[in-house]
């Protein structure tokens, strides 16, 4: 029988993998890992809201039920500040970034960003929602209070990104940079075990994932890629929670899609909160992130801390399809005249 690896035994084995590690992205991770298994606590019983009291409401024994996007918030907030390993939290619950005091004068070198909830619209009907992270390494002096420009950095800036998913088993995917590992909570000892030890991504998969009821609200060459998906037979999967449309993306392979829409002319997706770490992952083991304009995910400098786009992200083959497609669909249509096209407008 294999023995088991907890995810405290395999952060604290792979420190060695950093000569200058000084334990703090270690403690990080961990502290990543208790909150997680806080908010599966409450996430698992998102069902009985009704027996002890609705959202923002007062429960039987006289505590106020709190909306679990903002308890998750909380849960999150609490356990990285106590315990001094970052200097500054940035969240999509939050207008603005929070400054963390030092804890017995250490110096913290890290920031946190995070989704505590994503999908949320989805919990009331106990389909998957899940908290998404991402850390920097701080770039203003590590004496001072954290800066805005801590956290306006490109997702190539990451050092450490991950997910947890509360589903039908909750698990806890990340990356320092080195791949990407899974773990999946065993409930009966209250540890998250590797599971899935260097996840890779399928070259191609049989799904893409787009929200096609915006069909007639994307751009022409979307719609087009959209038509050559459906084309190819590829199979239509769209669960309205990210973190759990890449995290099957992952591992059966296939295309996920946020395109502009004119709801959202950027994209609706947050760029430090979701597509950062999401692609992080999905490059890491192996696969592709781009915009609809085809930048490369994390190449793009934010200037706001909920800063929207758009995003492609899954499978590399399928990716480069895609980009394909944009190219060719968004050059200027031939102007034909007596049968010789020139390759632009009509001359003037
Ligand atoms: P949220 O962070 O408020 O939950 O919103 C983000 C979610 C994503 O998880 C999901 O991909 C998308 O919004 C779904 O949006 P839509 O309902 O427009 O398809
Ligand atoms: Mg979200």
């Amino acid at each position: 029988m294999n023995r088991i690896v907890t995810l405290d035994e395999f952060i604290i084995h792979r420190q060695k993998d950093f000569p200058y590690a000084s334990g703090e992205l270690t403690g990080l991770l961990r502290d990543i890992g208790v909150a997680a298994k806080i908010v599966n606590r409450e996430v698992n019983k998102a069902g009985l809201v009704s027996i002890l009291g609705v959202a923002n409401t007062e429960n039987a024994t006289g505590d106020t039920v709190q909306k679990l996007d903002l308890y998750a918030n909380d849960k999150l907030i609490d356990c990285l500040k106590n315990s001094g390993e970052c200097c500054g939290i940035a969240s999509e619950e939050n207008e603005d970034f929070i400054k963390i005091p030092s804890v017995e004068s250490k110096s913290a070198k890290y920031v946190v960003v995070f989704d505590p909830l994503d999908g949320s619209s989805n919990i009331d009907v106990n389909v998957s929602v899940g908290t998404i992270f991402g850390i920097y390494r701080r770039k203003s002096d590590a004496n001072g209070d954290c800066k805005l420009e801590d956290f306006l950095q490109k997702g190539s800036e990451l050092v450490a990104a991950g997910y947890v998913i509360y589903g039908t088993s909750t698990i806890l995917v990340y990356s320092t940079g080195r791949g990407v590992n899974g773990f999946t909570l065993d409930p009966s000892i209250g540890e998250f075990c590797l599971s899935h030890k260097d996840i890779k991504i399928p070259e191609r998969g049989n799904y893409y994932s787009v929200n096609q009821g915006y069909y007639l609200k994307f751009d022409v060459e979307m719609r087009r890629y959209i038509d050559y998906c459906s084309d190819l037979n590829l199979r239509l999967r769209y669960i309205g929670s990210m973190v759990s449309d890449v995290h099957r993306t992952l591992f059966k392979g296939g295309i996920f899609l946020y395109p502009n829409t004119r709801k959202f002319p950027h994209g609706k997706l947050r760029i430090l909160y979701e597509c950062n770490p999401l692609s992080f992952i999905v490059e890491q083991a192996g696969g592709k992130a781009l915009t609809c304009d085809l930048e490369r995910i994390l190449e793009i400098e934010p200037v706001d801390l909920h800063q929207r786009s758009s995003i492609v992200v899954g499978s590399p083959a399928m990716v480069d399809d895609m980009k394909n497609f944009v190219e060719k669909y968004s050059m200027p249509t031939p102007y034909v005249e007596n049968g010789a096209a020139t390759n632009g407008a009509k001359p003037a």
